[in-house]
C-alpha cells in the first residue's frame, strides 16, 4: 500500500483552499477515488511525491514534457531567461523565433498568435472563424475537448442537427445553441448536419486525433471527408492539435494523415511546460486578427519570454537532426511507445484480459472493451471498475498513469528502455488484479 500520509494532509487542506484542493479537475483524482499523490519534484521520466515515492510518469503534464522533466537544457535557459527579466509586455526577438520554428514543422500556419492555454487558443480560432466566415454556428465532436470556453463546453442536442445543450451550467441556451455536437468518426452524422445547415457553418473543429475520450483514432478517410465538406459548404476546417500536435508525429495529424487544415491550435508541448499555446493558419484569414484586422484579441503574459524560452528549446531539442543512421527524435518515440504497447498487450492475454491498445505516435493508451473504440459510446461502455483497478495495481507499482480513463498517455524522450520494461513488467500484476475482479 503507498504511503500517501503528506499528500493526504496536504490535500485537506487544499480542499479547503481550492475547489476540490485543485486547480484543475482531473488532477483531483475523482475519477479514481483516491488521494492524489502531491508531487515535490520531476526529473527526466520520474515524478516524485512529497511522501517520497517515486513514480515513472505517463502524464506529463498532460503532454508537454516530451523530452522529459527538468531537462538541463530547458532549465538552463530558463535560468538565464529569468536573470534578463521574467515579462516586458512588448515585442521580444524569441517570440519571433519560437514563430518560426513553429511555421517550420507546421507549414499551413502561415500566420501564427501566441497565448497562455489551449483553451485561448480554441476560443480565439472560434472568433477568427466566425469574424472571418461572418456565419455564427460551429460543429463539433462528442468525446472531443476543446478547453472550457462557452462555446465549446455543448452537449450534442437531441437528434443530429438539432443544437447543442449546455454541458456545464453558466453555459447559455443562446451560446449553445450555436454548437452543434455530432458523433466523431461518423461520416453520415457529419454530411447529414452540413446538408442541412451548412451555409450556416463558420468552422468545424476537431481534434483529429482524439486524446479526450481516451486515445480514439480517426477512422480511414474521416479527416478527408471533414475536409472536403467544410470547402463544399465554405466553412473553415480547424484542427485542435493542443494534444496531438508534435505527438501524432512530429508535424501533428495533420502531417501524419495528410491534410490541410485552415487553423491550427496548439499548446503543451510548444511550452515545454510554460503556459504557451497558439493559433494559426491561413494568412487571409489570420491577417482579421487585431491589430492587422478587426477581431480582437489579446493577453498580457501572452508571449511570455520565460515561456517561449521553455518552449524553444524543447521544440529544438525535437526537432534537432538525428545522427547518421538515427531515427529522429518522434520516430524514436513512436517505436518506444509501440513496444511498450505490445508488452502490455502480451501481459493482458497472458491474464486473460481483453484490452484495446491505441497508439498514434508518442501518445498511447487502452480499453477495458471487448470490441474496437471508435467513438465516445465505444469509449464510456469500456470498463471503468477494470479502469480503477487498473490504475491502482500499476500506481502501486510506481507507475504514473492518467487518472482516468478518458485521457491519454505520453512517453518522453527521457524514458530509457528499463523504464519500458519496468512499465511492461508492473502491467502482469496490474492486469492480474483487473483478472482477479470478482473473483
Ligand atoms: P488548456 O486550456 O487546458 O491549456 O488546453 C485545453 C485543451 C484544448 N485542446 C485539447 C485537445 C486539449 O487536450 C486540451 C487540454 N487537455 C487536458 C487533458 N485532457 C488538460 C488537462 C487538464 O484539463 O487539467
Amino acid at each position: 500500500m503507498l504511503n500517501l500520509e503528506k499528500s493526504a494532509a496536504a490535500f485537506a487542506e487544499a480542499k479547503t483552499l481550492m475547489p476540490g484542493g485543485v486547480n484543475s479537475p482531473v488532477r483531483s483524482y475523482a475519477s479514481v477515488g483516491s488521494t492524489p499523490p502531491f508531487i515535490g519534484r520531476a526529473e527526466g521520466s520520474k515524478i516524485y511525491d512529497i511522501d517520497g515515492n517515486g513514480y515513472i510518469d505517463y502524464v506529463g503534464s498532460w503532454g508537454p514534457m516530451v523530452v522529459g522533466h527538468a531537462h538541463p537544457r530547458v532549465v538552463k535557459a530558463l535560468q538565464e531567461a529569468a536573470a534578463r527579466g521574467t515579462s516586458y509586455g512588448a515585442p521580444t526577438l524569441i517570440e519571433s523565433e519560437l514563430a518560426k520554428l513553429i511555421m517550420q514543422v507546421y507549414p499551413s500556419m502561415e500566420r501564427i498568435r501566441m497565448v497562455n492555454s489551449g483553451t485561448e487558443a480554441t476560443m480565439s480560432a472560434l472568433r477568427l472563424a466566425r469574424g472571418y466566415t461572418g456565419r455564427e454556428k460551429i460543429v463539433k465532436f462528442i468525446g472531443c475537448y476543446h478547453g472550457h470556453s462557452d462555446s465549446l463546453l455543448v452537449n450534442a442536442g437531441s437528434g443530429m442537427a438539432t443544437f447543442g445543450t449546455p454541458s456545464s451550467p453558466g453555459v447559455t441556451r443562446g451560446t449553445a445553441a450555436d454548437t452543434i455536437a455530432v458523433p466523431y468518426n461518423d461520416e453520415a452524422a457529419i454530411e447529414s448536419v452540413m446538408e442541412r445547415c451548412g451555409s450556416e457553418v463558420a468552422a468545424v473543429i476537431v481534434e483529429p486525433v482524439a486524446g479526450n475520450m481516451g486515445l480514439v483514432l480517426p477512422r480511414q478517410g474521416y479527416l478527408r471527408r471533414l475536409r472536403e465538406l467544410t470547402e463544399e459548404h465554405g466553412a473553415l476546417l480547424i484542427f485542435d492539435e493542443v494534444m496531438c500536435g508534435f505527438r501524432a508525429s512530429l508535424g501533428g495529424a495533420q502531417a501524419a494523415y495528410g491534410i490541410t487544415p485552415d487553423l491550427t491550435c496548439l499548446g503543451k508541448i510548444i511550452g515545454g511546460g510554460l503556459p504557451v499555446a497558439a493559433y494559426g493558419g491561413r494568412r487571409d484569414i489570420m491577417q482579421r486578427i487585431s491589430p492587422e484586422g478587426p477581431v480582437y484579441q489579446a493577453g498580457t503574459l501572452s508571449g511570455n519570454p520565460l515561456a517561449m524560452t521553455a518552449g524553444l528549446e524543447t521544440l529544438r531539442i525535437i526537432t534537432e537532426e538525428p545522427e547518421e543512421g538515427e531515427a529522429d527524435y518522434s520516430r524514436q518515440l513512436t517505436i518506444r511507445t509501440k513496444k511498450l504497447l505490445l508488452g502490455w498487450q502480451e501481459k493482458a492475454k497472458k491474464a486473460g484480459v481483453v484490452i484495446q491498445a491505441h497508439q498514434a505516435g508518442s501518445m498511447f493508451g487502452i480499453f477495458f472493451h471487448e470490441h474496437e473504440v471508435w467513438n465516445y459510446d465505444d469509449a464510456s461502455a469500456s470498463d471503468q471498475e477494470a479502469f480503477k483497478v487498473w490504475f491502482h495495481a500499476m500506481l502501486e507499482q510506481g507507475i504514473y498513469l492518467a487518472p482516468s480513463q478518458f485521457e491519454t498517455l505520453f512517453l518522453s524522450g527521457a524514458h530509457t528502455d528499463e523504464d519500458v520494461e519496468r512499465t511492461i513488467e508492473a502491467a502482469e500484476q496490474g492486469f492480474k488484479a483487473v483478472a482477479e475482479m470478482g473473483k
